[in-house]
C-alpha cells in the first residue's frame, strides 16, 4: 500500500503526539487508506478510555458544561479528549467572549484535545466517524473522552450509544420540547442536567423530569437529576461526582456495552477496515 504523506504510524499515536493525532483524525474522517491501516494497527490498544456523552437541545449550555467538566478532569489529573459534533459554540464561535477564552485556555493545555466533527455531509455515518475519532483518542491515552451532540435525532442517539455514561441537558422553558425529549433521548439518559438553573422555570423543569422518572422502574441505576449553572460552575462538582458514581456503579457493564457498540460499528465497516474486529 502506498503510504500517504503526513500520516504517522501507530507509535506516534500511542505516544500521544498531538500533530500525529490531528492528522490521523483527518485520515479516518476522510476514510483514507492510511487511516484504515492505522486504525487496524491500533485495535489491540483500545478500551481504556471512559466515554461520556453529553446531549440536549441547541443552546442548552452543553459546551459551557463540557468546558467546566474539562476543568474538573484536569483538577483530578485526568487527560481529557473532547469530540464535539456540529457545535456552534464555543468550539467554533458563536459563544460569548468569556466562553471562548475559557475554552481557548483548555485548548492550549497539553492534557486536553478537542476535535469538532461536522455532522452535515456524513449521512448516516456520523456515529461511525465519531467512534473512530474516539478510538484514536483512546489509543493516544486520553482517559476521559467527552462527546457533545446536539438535538435528539437518530444520529445523536447513535452517538450516545458509544458512551459509557450519558448526560442529557434540559434547560428550563423547553415547553413542548420536553415531550420530544421524553419520547427519544430521555430513554438513554443516566443523568439529567437542568442547566441554566439561574433562570425562572428551572424548578418546574426539574419537577417535570422527576415526575417522569418516577413513572418508570430502573434496574441497577436510577437516572439522577442535577441542577447546574454552567456559566458560574455552580452544581458542576456535584455533576462530576454523579458522573464518577455512575462510572463506578455501571463501569463494567456499560464500558463493555459502549466498547461492544464501537466494535459493532467497526465490524459493520469491516470491509472498510479490511479486517475482522474481535469481540
Ligand atoms: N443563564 C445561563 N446561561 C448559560 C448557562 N450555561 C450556558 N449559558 C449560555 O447559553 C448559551 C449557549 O451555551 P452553549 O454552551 O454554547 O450551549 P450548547 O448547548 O453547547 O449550544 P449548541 O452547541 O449550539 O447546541 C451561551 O450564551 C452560554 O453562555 C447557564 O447555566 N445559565
Ligand atoms: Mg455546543
Amino acid at each position: 500500500m502506498k503510504p500517504e504523506p503526513g500520516v504517522s504510524g501507530p507509535a506516534a499515536i500511542l505516544a500521544g503526539e498531538r500533530r500525529a493525532l490531528a492528522r490521523a483524525m483527518s485520515a479516518v474522517e476522510n476514510e483514507t487508506e492510511a487511516g484504515k491501516a492505522l486504525l487496524r494497527q491500533l485495535q489491540p490498544h483500545l478500551g481504556r478510555a471512559r466515554v461520556l456523552g453529553i446531549t440536549g437541545p441547541p443552546g442548552a449550555g452543553k459546551s459551557t458544561l463540557v468546558s467546566a467538566l474539562i476543568g474538573a478532569c484536569l483538577t483530578r489529573g485526568v487527560k481529557v479528549g473532547v469530540v464535539a459534533v456540529d457545535p456552534s459554540s464555543p468550539f467554533s464561535g458563536g459563544a460569548i467572549l468569556g466562553d471562548r477564552i475559557r475554552m481557548g485556555a483548555h485548548q492550549a493545555d497539553e492534557r486536553v484535545f478537542i476535535r469538532s466533527l461536522a455532522s452535515r455531509g456524513h449521512g448516516g455515518g456520523l456515529s461511525r466517524t465519531a467512534a473512530r475519532v474516539i478510538d484514536l483518542l483512546d489509543a493516544a491515552g486520553y482517559e476521559q473522552i467527552i462527546v457533545e451532540t446536539v438535538g435528539a435525532g437518530q444520529s445523536e442517539v447513535e452517538v450516545a450509544e458509544v458512551a459509557d455514561t450519558r448526560v442529557v441537558v434540559c434547560p428550563p422553558g423547553l415547553g413542548d420540547e420536553v415531550q420530544a425529549l421524553k419520547a427519544g433521548i430521555l430513554e438513554i439518559a443516566d443523568i439529567l442536567v437542568v442547566n441554566k438553573a439561574d433562570l425562572p422555570q428551572a424548578d418546574r423543569t426539574e419537577r417535570e423530569l422527576l415526575a417522569m422518572l418516577s413513572l418508570r422502574h430502573y434496574e441497577d441505576w436510577t437516572p439522577q437529576v442535577v441542577r447546574t449553572v454552567a456559566t458560574s460552575g455552580e452544581g458542576v462538582p456535584e455533576l462530576a461526582e454523579l458522573i464518577e458514581r455512575h462510572a463506578l456503579t455501571c463501569a463494567n457493564q456499560r464500558r463493555s456495552h459502549g466498547g461492544r457498540v464501537r466494535r459493532l460499528i467497526a465490524a459493520s465497516a469491516a470491509d472498510w477496515l479490511g479486517c475482522r474486529v474481535g469481540g
